[in-house]
């Protein structure tokens, strides 16, 4: 099949979702286009099967915001035509679907039919789209889609909340590529990081207020008062300079590395020992994930579709937002004793596998399916 993907081309959830399935969409030997306003971070490699068409969205001084929804919906106008795409796949409500909805509209005037799917990721649901400013294009784009996914059960269940939806909202898992991990690296260069008897927590984000960052360096400073430790905090964000300023305040200002946005998360994770999202609402919780199949243990809130990844007593503990003790009282738990570190890393990886691409691709491609078939039904209604 001929695929459009757009999404944010940025670190972070929705992005490393939609590139990564494209790549698995592409070794599967579909074509896939990737519309967006730079070349996805995640997608080092263009091959035959997989192209990115970069919108341009030209400045110009009447405009005190640049229309982007405008260039990406003619920029989709023009990649569909040109290479015979088949279908869309719009990830991140915002603008994308709304955007997408345009293109098939003006794509319709030519009979040309376009199925979209609009997959909902998190916060263009629970922060941004529910806002009054956007909440009634939000609605109108997601009704307008022609299948809509969500990426947990608890985000469907905030959407049918939020909004006025008269669509079915099939949940797909985020997912992550076993065979990425099989090779596991031989040396994970943890000298670099930690001594020996170091234990060496992580945290990755895109360090928004969501992300609660004072908790996680408060969870940090009660462990390691009580076992040798070093934290390391991946990502860049509003919330960072607060973050290094409170460790400074706290005295822990050499034990907790900032290493800024990477591309070597696997390489941080294989040496890792326990991982925080102590956030305030995540829909799934990727970053969660990611650890969990690099062997590390998680130690989170209960907050939205977490605990639809993160098991309580199995891969990591989950508490309530902002108990902060609980946390780094079970952070000490699962640290200080190799035993019961161990257990918990290999419950991690076990229950990773279960979203592992080769379960969640097929629901992707059924649904593709399912709509590219039914396109001309609606063509003609
Ligand atoms: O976590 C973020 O702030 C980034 C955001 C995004 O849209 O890229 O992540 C959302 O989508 C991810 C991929 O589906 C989910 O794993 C994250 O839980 C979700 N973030 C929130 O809901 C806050």
């Amino acid at each position: 099949m001929k695929i459009a993907i757009v999404c944010y081309p940025t670190f972070g959830g929705s992005g490393v979702v939609a590139t990564e399935l494209g790549i698995a969409l592409a070794n599967r030997g579909h074509e896939v286009h990737f519309v967006t306003y730079r070349q996805p971070v995640r997608l080092e490699l263009l091959s035959n099967n997989i192209h990115f068409h970069e919108v341009h969205v030209p400045e110009y001084p009447l405009f005190h915001y640049q229309p982007y929804e405008l260039a990406l919906s003619s920029k989709l106008v023009d990649t569909i035509k040109l290479f015979g795409i088949e279908l869309l796949h719009v990830h991140y409500a915002i603008p994308h679907a709304y955007a997408g909805y345009m293109a098939k509209k003006m794509l319709e005037e030519e009979q040309i039919y376009i199925p979209m799917i609009t997959t909902l990721h998190g916060t263009d649901i629970t922060l941004v789209g529910k806002h009054p400013f956007y909440k009634p294009a939000v609605t109108f784009s997601i009704n307008q889609s022609d299948v809509v996914t969500s990426v947990s059960e608890n985000l469907k269940q905030r959407t049918l909340e939020f909004f006025d939806i008269k669509k079915d909202i099939e949940v797909v898992p985020n997912f992550i590529d076993k065979k990425k991990y099989s090779t596991s690296f031989t040396d994970c260069q943890r000298s670099l990081m930690a001594n020996e008897d170091e234990k060496i927590i992580t945290h990755i984000s895109n360090f928004r207020k969501v992300k609660r960052i004072p908790d996680i360096i408060h969870i940090f400073n009660k462990v390691q008062q009580e076992l040798p430790a070093k934290m390391i905090m991946v990502g860049e964000g509003p919330e960072k300079e607060k973050a290094e300023r409170l460790c400074e305040e706290l005295g822990i200002g050499e034990r907790v590395i900032f290493l800024g946005n990477s591309n070597e998360i696997d390489r941080i994770l294989c040496f890792s020992d326990l991982f925080l999202l102590p956030s305030e609402s995540e829909s799934f919780g990727l970053a969660a994930l990611e650890a969990m199949i690099n062997k590390v243990p998680v130690i989170s809130s209960n907050a939205g579709g977490i605990p639809e990844v993160n098991k309580h007593g199995v891969t990591g503990y989950l508490s309530d937002i902002g108990d902060v003790s609980e946390m780094a009282k079970n952070a000490i738990h699962i640290l200080k004793d190799e035993q019961v570190l161990e257990t918990f890393k290999e419950n991690a990886q076990k229950e990773a596998l279960k979203f592992d691409i080769l379960n969640v691709l097929p629901l992707y491609e059924a649904i593709y399916k399912k709509a590219y078939n039914g396109r001309l039904n609606k063509a003609y209604s």
